[in-house]
């Protein structure tokens, strides 16, 4: 168990173009977990080429990196004790059809190529993915004995 693990968390450009970016914000706020890093970008086409190596022989890979790029997102780290499983569960399922709801992509989503919100699937592809999206240099740290966290 660690205070400590990481997950990278992406409003995806349906999301940001919904207007729904504080509302996914608020969650993971409310929630309890630390926010550690924040960009609204553009990403490129082959930066989500990257982001989406594993799903590159998928039929619909084309079209989700199309979507991906075709406006900003905004980009996120959060921290907490089981980020990485929690936040798979306040997503909810890749499919909203199959998202129950209170769950981000079960209350904003209907179709599984407009979902909303990415958010890593295993510690191991957090770290890949925070590594790929984030310099070292801006990944915050909150040293306990100046900025003491409410859960340490
Ligand atoms: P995840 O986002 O829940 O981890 P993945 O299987 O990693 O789901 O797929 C990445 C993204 O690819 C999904 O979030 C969704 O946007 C898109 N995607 C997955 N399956 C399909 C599909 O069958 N049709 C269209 N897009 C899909
Ligand atoms: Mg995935």
């Amino acid at each position: 168990m660690s205070n400590t693990e990481r997950t990278f968390i992406m409003i995806k450009p349906d999301g940001v173009h919904r207007g729904i970016v504080g509302e996914i914000i608020k969650r993971f706020e409310q929630k309890g977990f630390k926010l550690v890093a924040m960009k609204f970008m553009q990403a490129s086409v082959a930066h989500l080429e990257n982001h989406y190596a594993d799903l590159s022989k998928k039929p619909f890979f084309a079209g989700l990196v199309k979507y991906m790029a075709s406006g900003p997102v905004v980009a996120m780290v959060w921290e907490g004790l089981n980020a990485v499983k929690t936040g798979r569960v306040m997503l909810g399922e890749t499919n909203p059809a199959d998202s129950k709801p209170g769950t981000i992509r079960g209350d904003y989503a209907i179709h599984v190529g407009r979902n909303i919100c990415h958010g890593s699937d295993a510690v191991e592809s957090a770290q890949k993915e925070i590594a790929l999206w984030f310099k070292p240099e801006e990944l915050t740290s909150w040293e306990p004995a100046q900025n003491p966290w409410i859960y340490e």
